[in-house]
């Protein structure tokens, strides 16, 4: 049986929406990060980094959401990796850039929006990368409904939803209209509007 640590509201959320594209059969296990499980010692062993998501598929473990979704969708459906050698190449590169210049940033402003005082120089160069980095993916989608070959892939999910970061940290995406439309197609993709339907 397929297991999912994290919730959709998390890190793990690109890993249910793949899951949820795939149509497979799954159990999402909630960790309370407020009682300590992500450090407790029976999560450890599972992830070491005490970080969610984290899936286990039978005895397999694996962890980062971005090697979790490169997992699944070798197993199920390859060609959400891409077709031939070079959009596999072009898929690690759109999902290597997320995780390099944006994954980070977005967290910072997301976790220095819980802190009673925000540090500001943190807050500030997250913001600069943010801004330096969205002009460069609003360019590569003009004139294109997904990243790579015209075709639906996991890049499509692993970077948008890096970028979704935005509606929890406060960041304007309004004047990136290539990503706007971007992203209002992949939301309205009938595996995500069955994920947000679910409680
Ligand atoms: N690069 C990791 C990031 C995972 C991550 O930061 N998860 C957060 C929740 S959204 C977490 O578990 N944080 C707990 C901690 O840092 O102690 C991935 O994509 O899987």
């Amino acid at each position: 049986m397929l297991k999912l640590y994290g919730t959709k509201r998390s890190s793990a959320y690109r890993c249910h929406w793949l899951i949820a594209e795939l149509g497979l059969a799954y159990e999402t296990v909630s960790v309370d990060f407020a009682a300590g499980e992500n450090k407790s010692e029976p999560f450890l062993k599972l992830n070491p980094n005490g970080k969610i998501p984290v899936m286990m598929d039978d005895d397999f473990v694996l962890f980062e959401s971005f090697a979790i979704n490169a997992y699944l969708a070798e197993k199920h459906q390859p060609a959400l990796l891409g077709s031939t050698l070079q959009e596999h190449g072009l898929v690690a590169q759109w999902n290597a850039w997320a995780l390099a210049n944006l994954a980070d940033p977005f967290m910072t402003l997301i976790l220095q929006g819980y802190r009673k005082t925000p540090d500001n120089d943190d807050t500030a160069a997250a913001r600069a990368a943010i801004d330096r980095f969205l002009p460069i993916l609003d360019a590569a989608l003009e004139g294109k409904e997904y990243l790579v070959a015209g075709t639906f892939t996991v890049a499509d999910i692993n970077v948008s939803s890096t970028v979704a970061g935005a509606e929890t940290s406060g960041v304007d995406v309004s004047t990136y209209a290539n990503i706007v439309r971007w992203m209002q197609g992949l939301n309205a993709r009938p595996a995500v509007l069955k994920l947000h339907a679910e409680a």
